[in-house]
């Protein structure tokens, strides 16, 4: 018996090395700071829990309770007839495209529902039911109202004058909100896509009707005993996906352009080092920029910075985290202060006075780290509250966004004096250029033909620039922090391929230096290199947060528009990259470029090893369909070199395979020569 009694020993919980967590030196002193405080993070996490083999294979099923039904793929294989199923009998393909067009509709619903909180406050302020909120880009608006069928000019006896801009916010606004319920037709921005793509979709029957519908249909079809043929199944996630990319993702770049302002390049620094020691440190996490947008405004007030002085701090010091960051770097210069992983490491700085947090990728755990420090842990947005005590929740409101904000601000403030001694803010940071947006790609490569992307066009076809890549996407724990994006656009840039990127990929990019043009002569091939230098941009252009894919989709419209490339976006030596993804945003993403004619390569990971023929239908079936297709591979180097290799067969394809050679070879000849 006394065998049974003896106390085992308590094991030490197993850490994560923080060499092999990041590759960040600011992330690494941070996860060795944690551990030793003892704090938990998710980087441990990672390394104590491990996933869950048969959910990794996409093929459980919990659609009903007669399950879960579990279907992994045995160890050899299929031989023969695939004869599993679930206890309805659902077969692999069923399931695992149910569970992929599920994580579609989660995505598309995340970054739609974002779009019509923006619609909605941009009723509002068309009503003047708010002070807060403005037209800051009237140009924008006149830009958009076209495809909303809302006309700019009026007829006044026989002579043609602008209307009123209040007028056109208000329709614009009345019909962008419609989008997300109209009882017929089809979304109004589908017309900005290229005209064959448009021909395309419409023979597929997937122009997405309106926005909820796309994503209520795919819950009923993935409702137990509805939908069972998985190409069907996958042609509702396509309208639920386009429903994202050409729906509500698009209209919330769009109308929160229009009401705060269309980004334009501009510098600012990025890492956990733009945290100050001697400031108040306010945090912004999330998505939405409707409340962030305020309080960059009311930390901006003299009357709070005086206040700030006087609780004996130096000022206020604003950082994003997240999507939220990118909102308020591209707009106010705002720095972020780091990606999805660095979250909780803001927090145990110990120099975080507030994280104010609203919707999407927020951490639960943030809230025991916050109980660690003096951290005010302020959830906003009522449908993303947390259930730990230690949390505030201060309702944000349109109409009050302004009281709201100064609230938040002031709390931070009066938190400041609260600070323990142990402050610990890592020194590292880098200076950026971000901002960049369809318009002023426009304007920087416009060359002597401003205002048109003929002179990208021209450095394509003569094979300067190789092609274009859409690099975008959050990181994953599961993954070495940032490693994945930053090998990844390395890789490209060196192929003189030019970068666009966005969410936590750009955010990471900025961290890791790669958004100077600067860097062009360290990384890039020659003839990258000599673009960046004439036209002085970077060779990674940050073109926003998540919802701004849009722009990435509509900058390839201009691209094929500007001539000479072909006549659909699948004929553009393009393709796009989620590295570490994580989010069922990103297999939104991944669906509505795939559908766009995009050639999309996912790192890390995909859930469907478990369902061969499903996998199949997504990395080869789609081509014949869309002319992008999906595929998966991990190791950054193979990622680019696939990504490349798409990008010389359209070229191939095009005809201007050859004329790249030539470039190569003067390029050579020249630094033969000694001429370069
Ligand atoms: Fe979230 Fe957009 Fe992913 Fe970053 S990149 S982890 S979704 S914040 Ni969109
Ligand atoms: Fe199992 Fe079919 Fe129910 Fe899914 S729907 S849990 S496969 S019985």
């Amino acid at each position: 018996m006394a065998e049974a009694t003896k106390v085992k020993p308590v094991k030490a919980p197993k850490l994560a090395d923080p060499m092999e967590a990041s590759i960040e030196p600011a992330t690494q002193e941070m996860i060795r700071r944690a551990q030793a405080l003892q704090i938990e993070t998710v980087f441990d996490r990672a390394v104590t829990m491990k996933p869950c083999a048969i959910g990794l294979q996409g093929i459980c099923c919990k659609n009903c309770a007669m399950g879960p039904c579990r279907l992994p793929l045995p160890k050899n294989g299929i031989e023969g007839e695939d004869t599993r199923k679930g206890l309805c009998g659902a077969t692999a393909n069923t399931i695992c495209a149910r569970n992929f067009v599920r994580m579609i509709a989660a995505g598309a619903a995340a970054h739609s529902d974002h779009g019509r909180a923006v619609a909605e406050t941009f009723l509002s302020a068309a009503k003047k039911e708010t002070k807060d909120y403005t037209i800051k880009d009237p140009a924008k608006l006149i830009q958009i109202a076209p495809y909303f069928n809302v006309a700019t000019t009026v007829e006044v006896d026989g002579v043609t004058k602008d209307r009123d801009i209040d007028e056109i916010a208000l329709e614009v606004a009345e019909e962008a909100i419609k989008e997300w319920g109209k009882p017929e037709g089809t979304l109004n921005y589908l017309k900005r896509a290229p005209q064959p793509l448009q021909d395309k979709w419409e023979e597929q029957g997937v122009k997405p009707r309106n926005i909820d519908r796309e994503i209520v249909e795919v819950m009923h079809r993935t409702h137990m005993g509805v939908d069972q043929d998985y190409k069907n199944l996958m042609k509702q996630g396509t309208r639920a996906s386009l429903a994202d990319g050409w729906g509500g993702a698009m209209i919330a770049t769009d109308l929160q352009d229009v009401m705060f302002g269309s980004p334009t390049p501009l510098q600012a620094e990025a890492n956990l080092g733009v945290m100050k020691e001697d400031h108040v440190n306010i945090i912004v996490h999330g998505h939405e920029p409707l409340l962030s947008e305020m309080i960059v405004a009311a930390s901006q007030s003299q009357e709070l910075i005086d206040y700030a002085i006087t609780k004996g701090a130096k000022g206020i010091q604003l950082g994003g985290i997240c999507c939220t960051a990118n909102e308020v770097l591209q707009r106010h210069g705002v720095p972020p202060a780091g990606t999805f992983l660095q979250q909780e490491l803001a927090i145990i700085t110990g120099a975080c006075d507030a994280m104010v947090v609203d919707v999407q990728c927020i951490f639960q755990n943030l809230a025991n780290v916050a109980k660690c420090f003096h951290t005010k842990l302020i959830t906003t947005h009522p449908i993303a509250k947390m259930e730990q005590e230690n949390v505030i929740h201060i309702e944000f409101n349109e109409h009050y966004a302004m009281e709201d904000a100064t609230r938040i601000v002031k709390m931070a403030i009066d938190n400041y004096e609260n600070r323990g001694a142990d402050v610990m803010i890592p020194q590292h940071k880098t200076t950026q250029i971000a901002g960049f947006g369809v318009e002023s790609i426009k304007y920087h490569l416009g060359g002597t033909f401003r205002g048109s992307y003929y002179t990208l066009n021209d450095n394509i076809i003569n094979g300067r620039i190789r092609g274009l890549a859409g690099v975008v996407g959050c990181n994953n724990a599961r993954t070495k922090h940032n490693e994945e994006h930053i090998t990844l656009i390395k890789e490209l840039i060196k192929n003189d391929v030019l970068v666009l990127t966005t969410g936590c990929s750009a955010i990471a990019a900025g961290i890791h230096g790669l958004l100077t043009p600067e860097v062009a002569a360290v990384y890039c091939g020659p003839g990258l290199t000599e673009v960046c230098e004439t036209v002085g941009i970077p060779p990674v252009l940050h073109l926003g947060s998540c919802v701004d894919n849009s722009r990435i989709l509509l900058a390839a419209t201009e691209v094929v528009k500007a001539g000479g490339l072909g006549n659909d976006l699948s004929d553009l030596p393009v393709a796009g990259s989620a590295p570490e993804w994580m989010s069922e945003k990103a297999i939104a993403i991944g669906q509505y470029f795939v559908a766009s004619g995009v050639y999309t390569v996912f790192g890390y990971h995909m859930p469907l090893d478990g369902a061969p023929e499903f996998k199949d239908y997504l990395y080869k079936g789609m081509e014949d369909i869309y002319g992008g297709k999906w595929d998966c591979e991990p190791d950054p180097i193979k990622h680019a070199h696939k990504m490349i290799a798409h990008i010389d067969k359209k070229r191939k394809e095009l005809g201007i395979d050859k004329a790249r050679d030539r470039v190569l070879m003067d390029m050579a000849d020249r630094q033969a020569l000694g001429m370069d």
